[in-house]
Order: C-alpha cells, then structure tokens, then sequence
C-alpha cells in the first residue's frame, strides 16, 4: 500500500495496540482502515505516533477558536490549551479541515489562521463532505470533531460547553447536530455542561433519549457553562480520573456511544446564575431583533453576552476551556491503566 507522509493511519499498523483493539472488538474502536480515507483524513505524525505507541492524546474543536471566541484571544487560548494537554502528559490533536482534508492535529500556522477569521467556515459533521470536496478550510464543531477523534481512535476530547436544545423563541426547533453525534462516536466528551445559552432541561432530556450518560466530575449537579450549578441534579457522579475511566470502558465494552463528562467550571472564574441569566434574556432577544438563526445563533450569543458583561463571560469562557483540557489530559492518562487502548 501507498503511503505518504503524514497520512499514517494509525490502524493500519500492526501495532500490537491494534491487536488488542480488535481482541477486545470494541465498537469503541478506531474505525478500520480504508484506502479512501487517506484522500480525507489527515492524521499529523506526532498523534498517529502517540495513538500507536498507546500514549493520551486529547482531542480539541477549532469552532471555538474561530467563532467562539475573539481574536486575538481565541488565538492565545487555543495555544494555551494545546500546552495545558502537554503540561498534564498528553498530545493534544486540534482538529479541523485544512486544504480539503480532515485534519487531526492542526500545526501552529493552521490554528493562528482559524483564529484569525476570514474564510473559515463552521463545520459540523453534515457540512465535512461539502468542506472536503471544497478544498478549502472550515472549524470543525463538537459534532465534526467527535467523527474525526473516532475516526482517529482518539477516545477522550475536551471542549468548552457542548452544543444542545435553543430555547424556544417562537416555534422554531433549534438542536445542535452534537448531542446525535456524542450518541454515536465511542468518546467522552469533557464539557462545563451545556452552553448557559442553551434550555438545559430540554437538552438533558435529548442527551438520556439519545443514551448518553451524563457524568457529573465531583458535581452531583449539571454544570451551566459559566455557573457551577443549574439546579439540574445527575444521576451520575465521579470523583476521579479512574473512576470516570471506569465508566467509560463499561459503556464501551456493551457497545455503547459516547459519554459527556460534566465539569463545573472552576471556582475562582464562574458567575453567578442569576446575572448570567439575566445577560442571557438580553442577548436571546437581540438575536430574535436581529433575525439570526441557524448556525450563527450560538456564535451570535456568546459574542453578545460576552459584550453584555463587559468581557467577564469571556474569562469565564477561557477559564473553563483550559480546566477542561487539563481534565481530559488526566482521563486520556487514565484510559491505558484499565488496558482499554
Ligand atoms: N464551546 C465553547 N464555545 C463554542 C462552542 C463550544 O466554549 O463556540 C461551539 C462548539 O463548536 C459547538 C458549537 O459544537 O458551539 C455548537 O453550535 P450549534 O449550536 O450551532 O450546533
Ligand atoms: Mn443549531
């Protein structure tokens, strides 16, 4: 078989990591190799090595950098968070489609071009053929990210907060493509809940219709985003890295989706939820005003509330990214122990 540079897929080797995957026939496992997709996925050398030898390797979007937040501190949190996964003993694999392919493991140049705007579009999974075939560029959300850690065999990715149910302004339905995907790619997803933008109880209810255990990580509460708590009691809870491990190889083993990881963001950085709600009313209906809808609302929404409370769900928003990837570093660590992969 032809192989170029760069394009290593990690199950094609026959490593004995491989092996164990396919001993364990886990439909958690990487999806398995084919030809075709040396054209779309592009696995950079320094995760598909670390994905061989067994090392964590953690996941991470780039619609947060490029719509979630603004330049240029999308750019120093994108970088910050790549060395919070280093710091903590993981590769970090950013991803998103550069040059037409599915890129896991954006290079320096790649990510400061996402932060820096201009043409790149937000891809969630229906959108990566389109973005593919196009040939140019495009920041992958949650639900494109998910598609490509599973394809990858990367099992644990962290992000902000996840995409969920709008609330209902009018009769529109409005439900981010993240909550069917998490159901379908076996990883767990580390996330400060679901974004405070969001009708969490309605989002909560898609998560359990879809099957997708909701973890809290030393919450027994659904965190909301900014605020640690949302009046939302789980019906699960860890305390430890081990235990979450626990959890996600149980829910993998039965064949089983994936598992979203709720933790609250830290202490010194979260707002109170009575004032974030407040902003939230105030930014829902300037985006009514303003007619936004579709896949801008949430970008819309972030920026607005962050411009409501004079950048301070910004800090909150940048604190609980990095929290998330320091945690995500430390289940990835955890996930080898159990001799899972
Ligand atoms: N988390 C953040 N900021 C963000 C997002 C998540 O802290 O901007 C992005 C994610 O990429 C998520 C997307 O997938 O928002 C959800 O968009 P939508 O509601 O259009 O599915
Ligand atoms: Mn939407």
């Amino acid at each position: 078989m032809v192989r170029r540079a760069g394009q290593v897929h990690p199950v094609d080797a026959e490593s004995s990591r491989t092996k164990r995957i396919d001993k364990a026939a886990l439909r958690g496992g990487p999806v398995r190799y084919d030809p075709a997709m040396h054209d779309l996925l592009d696995i950079r050398p320094e995760v598909a090595e670390a994905l061989s030898a067994g090392h964590p390797v953690v996941a991470l979007e780039s619609t947060l950098i490029a719509h979630g937040l603004p330049y240029p501190r999308n750019l120093e949190t994108a970088r910050r968070v790549e060395s919070v996964v280093r710091e903590a003993g993981a590769v970090p694999a950013t991803v998103g489609v550069a040059g037409g392919r599915l890129c896991v493991g954006l290079k320096a140049q790649e990510i400061e071009r996402f932060a820096r705007g201009g043409d790149t579009a937000k891809a969630s999974g229906r959108d990566l053929a389109a973005a593919i075939v196009g040939g140019g560029n495009g920041a992958t959300t949650v639900a494109a990210t998910l598609v490509a850690a599973h394809l990858a065999g990367i099992r644990v990715f962290a992000t902000g907060g996840i995409g969920g149910v709008h609330r209902g302004r009018g009769s529109r339905l409005d439900v981010s493509a993240d909550l069917a995907e998490l159901a379908h790619r076996p990883v767990a997803l580390v996330s400060a809940g679901a974004k405070a933008i969001l009708d969490l109880a309605g989002t909560l209810e898609v998560l359990e219709t879809q099957g997708v255990p909701v973890i809290g990580y030393g919450t027994n509460e659904f965190p909301a985003f900014y605020c640690r708590e949302s009046g939302h009691v789980l019906e699960a809870r860890v305390d430890t890295p081990f235990e979450a491990a626990r959890l996600m190889q149980a829910h993998w083993t039965l064949g089983l989706g994936g598992l979203l990881i709720a933790n609250p963001p830290p202490e010194a950085a979260a707002l109170d939820p009575v004032e974030v709600e407040a902003l939230v009313g105030r930014a829902l209906d300037d985006a009514q005003s303003a007619g936004v809808g579709g896949k801008r609302l949430t970008p819309f929404l972030l920026d607005r509330v962050n411009e409501l409370s004079d950048g301070r769900t910004l800090e909150a928003n940048v604190a609980l990214i990095e929290a998330n990837a320091a945690l995500g570093a430390e289940l990835a660590a955890a996930i080898p122990a159990l001799g899972l992969c």
